[in-house]
C-alpha cells in the first residue's frame, strides 16, 4: 500500500509540474490562467490539474492520471464524459457544417423536446450560455411588466450579467450594491437581495416593494453555494406572493434543469414558474443556454416583440445534436430512479465514513446534486455555508485529488454524480474519504 501511494503521489506530482508549466504559460495570456474563475483553484490554493480527456465517470489529466470526476464541467455532464451516443450525433452533424445564421430542424426538435418536459415553459429561446439565458429573462420579465425591480437572494449564482452581479444592501428594501468592479450603481439599484429560504424576508420585502418589483429570480434548489435546498413551503411562498403582485417567477434552473428531475426542480417539487433559465444539460456539453415560460411572456421577445435579444450562434446545430442526444438518453425509463439512487448512496457512504473521524460535516444532496460541509450545523443559506471550515475543505480537496477523486475546487460547488458512475467509483471515493477523515480527526479531541 505503502509503494502503491508513493507511485501516486509521484505521478501526481509529476501531473502537478506539468499543469504548473502550463498554469506558467496560461497565466501569461489568460487572466490567472483560465477562461472562468473557479477552475483557477484559488479558494483552495495551488495550481489546477490540466485535464486532457474524459471517458464516463473519469476524468484524465495531462499525465494520464485518471480520477473519478464530480466536478463533470459543473452540471452538464448527466450522462457522463464524451458519451457515445453524444459523440456519435456529433460525428454526423459537424459533417454538414457547424453554423448556418439560419434556422435548423434541430433548433426546433429541441425547443419542441423542452417545451414538452417542461409545460410551463410554452415557449422558449436558445441562448449560448446560462448567463445570457438569464439576463435575457430578466428583460423580457422588465418589458412585460413594465417594473424594473429585481429580488434575488445571498448564494445564488445566476451568471454574470450586470443586474445579478449584486450583493446584498444594509437593509430589507434598500438597493443592491454593486457585487464587483465595472458593475454600476445604476446596474445594481434595482436588485435587491435577500437571505435564502427565508419568506418571511420575501413577504416583507413584497409589502414596500411589490408593486415596482418586475421578476423574483432563484435557484430552486442552490448549487452556487454547495448544494442547498429550498425548504418546505419556500417555493410555494414565493409562488404565493409573486402571483399576488403581478410579478414574474423565474426558476433558474440551469443547473437544476433536466438534474432532479426529467422537467427539473419545478416537477419534483410540484410548483410552477412564470419563466425558466436552462443550460448545462440541455446542450450536453456544448455551448447552450435557454430562458422560456408563459406565452405571453416570450412574445414580448423580438422580432415578434420589442424586448431586444440575439446571438450569432444561439441554437447553433452542434450544441443542438449534442442536447437532443442527451435529453433522449434522460427520457429512458428509469433514468432518474437511478440518478436519485446513486446520490441517496453517495449521501449514506459519506456520512458512514465521516462519522469514522470527529470532523464535524454536514452533508447535503438533492437527487444527484451533493456538498459536504465542514460545520456541525445546518446549511440551508449562504452564511451558514460561509460559516464551515474552509481550512478543512481545503485539505479534503487536496486529499481527494491525491486520491484520485476530482471535485471542484471551491466549498461553494455542488458535487454531479451522472449515469456513468459506478459503484465502484463510489467505493473508491468513500475510502478515500475515510482516510481522510482518519488523518483529519488525528489531534482533534
Ligand atoms: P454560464 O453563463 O456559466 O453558462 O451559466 C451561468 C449560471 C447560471 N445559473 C446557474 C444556476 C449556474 O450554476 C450558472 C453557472 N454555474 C457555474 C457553477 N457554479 C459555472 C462554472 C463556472 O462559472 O465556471
Amino acid at each position: 500500500m505503502h509503494n502503491r501511494r508513493e507511485s501516486i503521489n509521484a505521478r501526481v506530482a509529476l501531473a502537478m509540474d506539468r499543469s504548473a508549466r502550463l498554469t506558467a504559460r496560461a497565466t501569461r495570456r489568460l487572466p490567472g490562467g483560465v477562461n472562468s474563475p473557479v477552475r483557477a483553484f484559488r479558494s483552495v490554493g495551488g495550481d489546477p490539474v490540466y485535464m486532457q480527456r474524459g471517458e464516463g465517470s473519469r476524468i484524465f489529466d495531462v499525465d494520464g492520471n485518471s480520477y473519478v470526476d464530480y466536478v463533470m464541467s459543473y452540471g452538464p455532464l448527466v450522462l457522463g464524459h464524451a458519451h457515445p451516443g453524444v459523440v456519435e450525433a456529433l460525428e454526423k452533424t459537424v459533417r454538414n457544417g457547424t453554423t448556418f445564421g439560419a434556422p435548423t430542424e434541430l433548433e426546433v426538435k429541441l425547443a419542441e423536446l423542452v417545451c414538452e418536459v417542461v409545460p410551463s415553459m410554452q415557449m422558449v429561446r436558445m441562448t449560448n450560455s446560462g448567463t445570457e439565458a438569464t439576463m435575457s429573462a430578466l428583460r423580457a420579465a422588465r418589458g412585460y411588466t413594465g417594473r424594473e425591480g429585481i429580488l434575488k437572494f445571498d448564494g445564488n449564482y445566476h451568471g454574470h450579467g450586470d443586474a445579478l452581479l449584486v450583493a446584498a444592501g444594509s437593509g430589507v428594501a434598500t438597493l443592491g450594491l454593486p457585487d464587483s468592479p465595472g458593475v454600476t450603481k445604476g446596474a445594481a439599484r434595482d436588485t435587491a437581495v435577500l437571505p435564502y429560504n427565508d419568506l418571511d424576508a420575501v413577504r416583507a420585502f413584497f409589502k414596500e416593494r411589490g408593486e415596482q418589483t418586475a421578476a423574483v429570480i432563484l435557484e430552486p434548489v442552490a448549487g452556487n453555494m454547495g448544494c442547498v435546498p429550498s425548504v418546505e413551503g419556500y417555493l410555494e411562498g414565493l409562488r404565493n406572493v409573486t402571483q399576488a403582485y403581478g410579478t414574474v417567477l423565474i426558476f433558474d434552473e440551469v443547473m437544476t434543469g433536466f438534474r432532479l428531475a426529467r422537467g427539473g426542480a419545478q416537477e419534483r417539487y410540484g410548483v410552477v414558474p412564470d419563466m425558466t433559465c436552462l443550460g448545462k444539460i440541455i446542450g450536453g456539453g456544448l455551448p447552450v443556454g435557454a430562458y422560456g415560460g408563459k406565452q405571453e411572456i416570450m412574445e414580448q421577445i423580438a422580432p415578434v416583440g420589442p424586448v431586444y435579444q440575439a446571438g450569432t450562434l444561439s441554437g447553433n446545430p452542434l450544441a443542438m445534436t449534442a442536447g437532443l442526444a442527451t435529453l433522449h438518453a434522460t427520457g429512458e425509463p428509469g433514468f432518474y430512479e437511478g440518478l436519485e439512487a446513486m446520490g441517496e448512496r453517495w449521501r449514506q457512504g459519506m456520512y458512514e465514513v465521516a462519522s469514522e473521524g470527529n470532523v464535524p460535516f454536514t452533508i447535503n444532496q438533492v437527487g444527484s446534486m451533493v456538498s459536504i460541509f465542514f460545520t456541525g450545523e445546518p446549511v440551508t443559506d449562504f452564511s451558514s455555508a460561509a460559516r464551515s471550515d474552509i481550512e478543512a475543505f481545503k485539505g479534503f480537496f487536496w486529499h481527494m485529488l491525491r486520491d484520485g477523486v476530482y471535485l471542484a475546487p471551491s466549498p461553494y460547488e455542488a458535487g454531479f454524480i451522472s449515469t456513468a458512475h459506478s459503484e465502484e467509483d463510489l467505493e473508491k471515493t468513500f475510502e478515500a474519504a475515510r482516510q481522510w477523515a482518519m488523518r483529519a480527526s488525528v489531534g482533534r479531541s
